[in-house]
Order: structure tokens, then sequence, then C-alpha cells
């Protein structure tokens, strides 16, 4: 028994729907209510301690962190593998994970909290606030750079933009040298849904024209959206300005729906 606790519109959620829709596994999908700050109280703390979706339960085992789950996924359940059947192979792949994690995930925050995230604390007072930040038990310092309602600043922001355009010019340089269709070549794998969601966000934020000069980047993520697992993950309300434009977010049925990246 697969269930995944999760935010409907974390791209770190929708990186292991993905997989887990791609590899045609049953699951059951478990969204937290972040309103609520479920994802930071004490019974998702055991589970989580990190306090950041997604977590997978497999039967009684907890695993967490979106890239490791889906390499756990990958290897529990072998048919229809999204990796290298040789050690060299997964080497390659790994190496764009973790080039995944460690730069576009962690920049595409963000421009995602300068427009729609940071409104999520609109509500708090700038005490409430602090003690949120203070008591966070990984992002402490990240939402420490980040003004209450406003987000990041100029320097921080044109990192990240900087940092996301890296990306999609490593990756239009990998798709020509694996000669595609995917990044690995020919097989589908885990590198390819590790970046989907940080490209999605990237156009729901209007940022698609970072890649419009990539011809393969561009040709890639088409083929990405036809894949039956990109429909099932982006189900209605999993985008950000599906949920904050136009809400109003004094309404209580509204911020219930109103969660982290
Ligand atoms: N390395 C972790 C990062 C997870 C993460 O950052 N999750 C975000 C959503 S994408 C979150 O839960 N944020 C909660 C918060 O900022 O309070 C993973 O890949 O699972």
């Amino acid at each position: 028994m697969l269930k995944l606790l999760n935010f409907p519109q974390s791209t770190c959620s929708q990186k292991v729907r993905l997989v887990l829709w791609e590899k045609g596994l049953e699951f059951e999908d478990w969204p937290l209510n972040s309103a609520k700050r479920e994802h930071l109280q004490d019974w998702y703390l055991k589970l989580n301690p990190n306090g950041v979706v997604p977590t997978l339960v497999h039967d009684d085992a907890v695993i967490i962190d979106s890239s490791v789950i889906i390499e756990y996924l990958d290897e529990v359940f072998p048919e229809h593998s999204l990796a290298p059947a040789d050690p060299l192979g997964r080497a390659h792949m790994r190496k764009w994970l973790r080039f995944f994690e460690e730069v576009p995930t962690a920049a595409i925050r963000v421009p995602s909290f300068n427009q729609y995230l940071s409104k999520r604390f609109d509500k708090l007072s700038q005490e409430e606030f602090d003690t949120f930040v203070e008591n966070h038990p990984t992002r402490k310092l990240f939402y420490k750079k980040m003004r209450k309602e406003e987000g990041f600043d100029d320097r921080e922001t044109d990192n990240a933009l900087e940092r996301l355009r890296q990306t999609v010019e490593r990756m239009e340089k990998g798709l020509e040298a694996s000669g595609g269709p995917w990044l690995m070549g020919e097989q589908l794998t885990l590198a390819d849904y590790c970046i989907t969601p940080t490209l999605d966000r990237m156009e729901n934020l209007g940022l698609g024209d970072i890649w419009a000069d990539c011809p393969n980047v561009c040709a890639w993520f088409e083929r990405i959206k036809a894949r039956p697992a990109y429909a099932k993950t982006y189900y209605a309300k999993t985008r950000l300005s599906e949920i904050y434009d136009g809400v109003d977010l004094g309404a209580a049925e509204n911020t219930a729906t109103v969660v982290a990246q």
C-alpha cells in the first residue's frame, strides 16, 4: 500500500506524482492542508522531521525527500523502469538529479514566492510570521531572506532567474548530446520527471520565454505534456495561478487551499 502525503501544487510533490502515474502504481493521494500548517504539526513531523512535503508511506515504511522517493519507487517496482539498466547510465541520470535538486529546484522558489506564495502570509502579523520562520525545521534561513508580503529582493531574484536559464541551457545541450527524445536518450527516466514541475511552474509564472530559443527543450516539454501521467498529475488547482489569481485570501474556504510551493 502506497500513500503520498503531499500538497497538490508543490513542485516536489508533483515530481513524485508524475513518477507514480508514469509507472502505473496505485497510491492513495493524501493532500495536506498547509493553511492549517499540517506539515508542521507533530504527527507529520514524526514522519518527516524536515517539515516539508512530500512523504511516502509504503506499508510500514516512511520515505522522505522527493528524489529519494522516486529512486526508491523505481527500485522497488522495477516494472516500467525509469532508470538505465547499467551503473554508468544510472550515474549519468543521478548527475542530472543532483543538478536539478541543487540549482533549479532551489531557484524556482524565488519567483514563486515573489509572484504568489508570499501572499499566503498576508493574514499573518509580522510577529506571527517571525514565529513561523523561527520554528521552521529546515527553511528558517530561506524565509529570513524574504520580506513577509513582498518576497525577495532584486539580487536574489536575478540570481534565481540566471540559474533557471542555466538549467534550460544545460538541458538544451544535454538533449542535443543524447539525441533525444529524452534527457538520457531513448529512455524516459527519473531525470525528465525531476525537472518537469520546475518548467511547468515557470510557464505558470509567465517565465516560459526563458527556453523559447531552445528548440530541443521546447520539443521535449511538448512530449512530456503529451504523457498521460502529466494530465493526471496536474489536476484542477495544482497550479499557483489557479489558486491565487482572483482569490480572496480572507475567505476561509479559500485560505484552506493556499499552500506552500
Ligand atoms: N528536498 C525536499 C524539499 C521539499 C520541499 O521543499 N517541499 C516544499 C514544497 S515543494 C514544502 O513542503 N515547503 C513547506 C514550507 O516551506 O513550509 C524534497 O525534495 O522532498
